[in-house]
């Protein structure tokens, strides 16, 4: 069974794939947080909870393994290099006070996964200082230990944590697809070319597909 995607079709394997969810945080898609410390306009990445939703839905419901990233730094910044903490002209930077607690700062309120999406118990919840979700992580052991060789993407932003998340697992020899209409960028441009990106010259960094048509071949191929 194969899913409709791009640059050609994904090919699924024998055994469940494993669902990413990246980084659908306070801090990212709720005013007050990171994201909009930057100056972004969050709003646009609300459009794709939905979906997300859907998905992960659809995951459980197939008894996938789940894994939920959130960007986090240690309370007392030990994991935050100060290149990122002062990078950017910004009021308001990593571990300062925001109307949602310390930014981006493990544990405080605006770091949680937002309501809809929250983990349940049997689910991977992992905190990472950097952009990809395998850098100073155990990602990769639990892929591992559950022998997972396919993964899907989805969460935000697309050219950011997703993108280099994306990346970091098709060097370590993942099949990877990024879910198109599940994935968002505070620019639209960018998520664009980000979509286009990872499926160029063959899929160098691997597939891309809509919700819809990885919806039904998942459920088609590992339903009952
Ligand atoms: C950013 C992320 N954009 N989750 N983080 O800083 O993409």
């Amino acid at each position: 069974m194969n899913i409709d995607a791009k640059p050609y079709p994904f090919e699924l394997p024998e055994t469940l794939p494993a669902l990413i969810i990246i980084d659908m945080q306070r801090d990212f898609v709720e005013q007050g947080g990171f994201g909009s410390s930057l100056g972004n306009d969050v709003t646009l990445l609300l459009k794709i909870v939905p979906v997300v939703e859907r998905i992960l839905q659809v995951a459980r419901d197939l008894g996938m393994l789940v894994i939920h990233t959130r960007e986090a730094h240690k309370a007392d910044l030990s994991d935050c290099p100060e290149s990122k903490r002062m990078r950017g002209q910004c009021a308001v930077r990593i571990g300062d006070q925001g109307p949602m607690g310390r930014l981006l700062i493990d544990g405080e309120p605006g770091n949680e996964i937002i309501d809809t999406l929250k983990p349940l118990p049997g689910e991977y919840e992992i905190a990472k200082p950097g952009k990809g979700a395998f850098y100073a992580t155990a990602l990769q052991d639990i892929l591992s230990e559950h022998d997972i060789t396919h993964l899907f993407f989805c969460g935000v932003t697309t050219e950011v944590c997703v993108q280099t998340s994306m990346r970091e697992a098709n060097d370590r020899g993942y099949e990877c697809l990024l879910i198109e209409d599940a994935t968002e960028s505070y620019f639209p441009d960018f998520k664009q070319a980000t979509l286009d990106m990872i499926s160029a010259q063959g899929g160098i960094v691997g597939w891309t597909s809509p919700s819809e048509s990885v919806i039904s071949a998942l459920k088609s191929r590992y339903g009952q």
